[in-house]
């Protein structure tokens, strides 16, 4: 194609023009050459820190320092962080926005923390903000947008390059070896988290999408209020996905206080499924839909099965015998009893399959990694991993 030695030629003609210009007159170029642009991506905002400028981007969280940005439990209406993706998590390919007075309760977080995954058009001043790349003074803040692409932009990252960083490692590792690899990855720079603290982390990594005062229940799907918790009849309560008694870890900080398998069930429900195994089959649990159980086996229902499955897979890389925890691993039994094992493996792997990662399970792995233990689930991240490891 010839249009881009015409380009090149047209901007080395152009280059000693416009530096002349520019030394010249500095203030009056910037101004209306920023206003007549076609809106920048974050990338291309956080490149170009100076003047005015309009910036696409998704709203992403809320800035509290340089380097921090809280992506749930927002605590204040007065900045945000927007990326190109809505899935980014590096703070490096963010730009801090603050909000002014006027638009602080139609695009403030702690008012309005549904906002967050929603595309923003703001105009402002390019400059630092918590000393971090930014937009300060904001003259229009809109919803929605579409940043235009221009040859010379810098491609934003997408969701898979921004765990790219995260899981290194482990790229382009298989089997025995990437299980190690990622068994360090996501026992690295850990916090766990007290069994009672746990109460807490659920009301905000299981919230109803539509109903911020529930939580959704994990076997049954239903909603309740975040207030029920509790051991009563018709409270729920703190269910282990992989149960404590397959390794006897109890509820001390670990595997047994792991967000990353606990999740709201009603009391009754989390009863009946007990320590079982998982498997197909047996009869309907009366009280939640779509999940059956017999003597040694409980089937939850369809939209879960891969998410209980992608659950058991990082318990079984987590916990590996290193720490003072049992290594906890997948067989194909479903009469494991207080073996530290769980099954079974062919059954998950086949519902891993059926019931793919969909955008609420990424959303609660990323809040766990980014507002509590700082670990992530591979198998949400990379759902081929599983074959790999457990196939
Ligand atoms: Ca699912
Ligand atoms: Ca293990």
């Amino acid at each position: 194609m010839p249009a881009p030695t015409v380009h090149r030629r047209l901007v080395a003609l152009l280059i000693p023009v416009l530096t002349g210009l520019l030394v010249a007159s500095v203030t009056v170029l910037r101004a209306p050459s920023a206003a007549a642009a076609a809106p920048l991506t974050v990338a291309q905002a956080i490149s170009s820190q100076s003047g005015t400028g309009t910036v696409v981007g998704y709203i992403v969280g809320e800035p509290t320092a340089t380097d921090t940005v809280r992506f749930s439990s927002f605590i204040g209406d007065t900045a945000l962080a927007i990326a190109d993706s809505a899935a980014e998590t590096s703070t490096s390919r963010m730009l801090y926005v603050q909000i002014t007075s006027s638009y602080r309760s139609a695009f403030g977080l702690a008012g309005n923390p549904s906002n967050v995954g929603r595309a923003l058009t703001v105009t402002g001043t390019l400059t630092a903000y918590f000393s971090h790349a930014g937009l300060k003074s904001p003259t229009a803040m809109t919803f929605g947008g579409t940043a235009t692409t221009s040859p010379t932009a810098t491609a934003g990252p997408t969701a898979s390059s921004t765990t790219d960083t995260y899981y290194a490692a482990a790229l382009g590792k298989s089997g025995s070896s990437l299980k190690s690899a990622l068994h360090t990855i996501v026992s690295t720079g850990v916090t766990t988290i007290s069994y009672d603290a746990v109460w807490n982390a659920l009301k905000v990594t299981d919230q109803d999408p539509a109903n911020s005062a529930n939580v959704i229940l994990l076997y049954s799907g239903i909603s309740r209020s975040k207030t029920l918790n509790g051991g009563a009849t018709g409270n729920w309560n703190r269910e282990h996905v992989w149960p404590q008694s397959h390794g006897d870890f109890g509820t001390a900080n670990g595997p047994g206080t792991d967000l990353h398998h606990l999740r709201p069930e009603d009391v009754t429900i989390n009863a009946l499924r007990g320590n079982k195994d998982f498997d197909t089959g047996g009869s309907a649990v009366s009280g939640a839909t779509g999940n059956y159980t017999d003597a040694d086996s409980w089937e939850p229902r369809a939209a879960i099965k891969g998410d209980v499955a992608r659950m058991v897979f990082y318990m079984a890389v987590r916990y590996e015998g290193g720490d003072s925890w049992a290594n906890l691993e997948l067989n194909n039994s479903t009469a494991n009893g207080s073996n530290p094992y769980l099954g079974k493996r062919s059954t998950l792997l086949a519902w891993h399959t059926q019931d793919p990662p969909t955008a609420a399970e990424r959303t609660r792995n990323q809040v766990i990694y980014a507002s509590y233990q700082h670990n992530r689930n591979p198998f949400i991240d990379h759902p081929e991993w599983a074959a790999s490891i457990f196939g």
